[in-house]
């Protein structure tokens, strides 16, 4: 026997993209319905991205989900690149006005759940074999497991918010789907510890042993990164490895800061650059990972998935508050132009500060002349700083 339910938005994937959607949506009275392959607990648990843009921070905040990050979250008001220890600074604040919020992943996803299970949104965790159907007919179908029961979800739209790896994406047939992709030669070895952070704002060096980034989640707590090939396995790195490391990677001055401790997380995440085109197939429409990756060195893979959904929310509360079919229409294209853009940035910043296996001599002397071009223009900085606090929306 199969259960069935009706919604008008069905929402494929819990993860910052699916939430924040679903949030949107409610406080417009659209209902949607929630599945996630994962437990709460696992989703809860994942360890990911550490800068919003002031964009997603605005989002955040007018959804109403914004309060703990509010409390806790710390502004940034610049970030630091660095070439072999030496150091120039991207004023975010005085080159744009605006700043960045350096606050978990985790903590926005741990947010929007407990807000929208108080809210008593049907959220369905541990969902397996979720398929969408029917996606080209007016009442597409969504179908899942859950201990041992058959469900569908009878619904108007479904948002594919599953990520990379998720369903969604592969509904669409090959011929009408079209993708670009590049993947680089090396990934990032991640380390969180509850030591104080080496440096208030983030540091990302380019040094000749691989890139290294000093990032944080709080003044007790940080999340520290080294470039590591992409074969790589986190078995082969001690903390003492990971420490030494990342101490010759951001030169002495910053090192002699560096309180070292015991890891409580540690991962390798492979670095790509992924686009999905068309974002929209018949009623079925990819917000965030699921429709695209970007490398983080740009901080931009969360805040795209948020920016997605704000254009995605905005269409479908059009549509059913106004009978105005205008931005499901144009959502593909609105969300792809700034997509690129962000794709461009991300790609930009991760070729200028990691060591590529096949690069030349010539390459990191490109390297460096890029660096100092930025420390000396005003221009170059002030290009990087609009990219790093976001893009408008549309
Ligand atoms: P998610 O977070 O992957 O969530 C997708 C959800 O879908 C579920 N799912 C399914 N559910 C049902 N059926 C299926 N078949 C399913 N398949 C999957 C999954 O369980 C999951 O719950 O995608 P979303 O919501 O689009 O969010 C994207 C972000 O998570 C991602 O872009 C960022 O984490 C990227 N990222 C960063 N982004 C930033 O904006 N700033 C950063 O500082 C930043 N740093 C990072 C990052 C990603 C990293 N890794 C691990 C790749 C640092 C790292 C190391
Ligand atoms: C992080 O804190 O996890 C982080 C910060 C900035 C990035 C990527 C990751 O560019």
């Amino acid at each position: 026997m199969t259960l069935k339910t009706k919604t008008q938005v069905c929402i494929i994937g819990s993860g910052p993209a699916g939430l924040v959607l679903s949030q949107l949506l409610h406080n417009s009275g659209v209902e949607s319905i929630l599945l996630d392959r994962q437990s709460r607990q696992h989703i809860e648990g994942r360890i990911r991205a550490g800068v919003l843009e002031s964009g997603s921070v605005k989002a955040l905040v007018d959804a109403g989900a914004g309060d703990n990050m509010l409390r806790v979250g710390l502004t940034h008001k610049g970030f630091n690149l660095a070439f072999d220890g030496e150091h120039h600074r991207i004023d975010l604040q005085g080159l744009t006005g605006k700043s960045v919020m350096v606050y978990g992943q985790t903590e926005v996803t741990k947010d929007l759940i407990n807000l929208r299970l108080k809210q008593g949104a049907q959220m369905v965790f541990s969902a397996e074999d979720v398929r969408p159907t029917e996606v080209c007919s007016d009442k597409p179908v969504v179908h899942y497991v859950k201990d041992g029961k058959r469900y569908e979800v009878q619904c108007d739209y479904i948002a594919g918010c599953d990520g990379f790896h998720g369903v969604s994406r592969k509904t669409i047939p090959r011929a009408v789907r079209q993708t670009y992709e590049r993947d680089y030669p090396f990934g990032w070895l991640g380390l969180l510890s509850d030591t104080p952070p080496v440096a208030d704002e983030l540091i990302y060096n380019n040094h000749q042993r691989g890139f290294a980034l000093c990032s944080m989640r709080s003044p007790v707590r940080s999340r520290y990164y080294v470039q590591c090939s992409s074969d790589d396995d986190v078995a082969n790195w001690s903390d003492q490895q990971f420490w030494d490391e990342l101490a010759l990677r951001i030169g002495t001055e910053t090192a002699a800061n560096l309180i070292t401790g015991a890891s409580i997380e540690k991962s390798i995440a492979p670095l790509r650059s992924f686009v999905c085109e068309p974002m929209r197939y018949g009623q079925l429409f990819l917000a965030g990972d699921a429709a695209h990756i970007v490398p983080p060195t740009g901080a931009k893979g969360l805040n795209l998935a948020i920016a997605d959904v704000c254009i995605l929310s905005r269409a479908l509360i059009e549509h059913y508050k106004a009978n105005n079919p205008l931005y499901l229409d144009t959502y593909s294209p609105t969300c792809l132009k700034r997509v690129w853009m962000v794709e461009r940035f991300s790609w930009y910043m991760s070729k200028m500060l990691h060591q590529f296996p096949d690069n030349s001599p010539f390459e990191r002397k490109m390297q460096r002349a890029e660096f100092d071009y930025i420390a000396a223009s005003q221009t170059a900085s002030k290009s990087i700083a609009e990219n790093y606090v976001g893009l408008p929306l549309d």
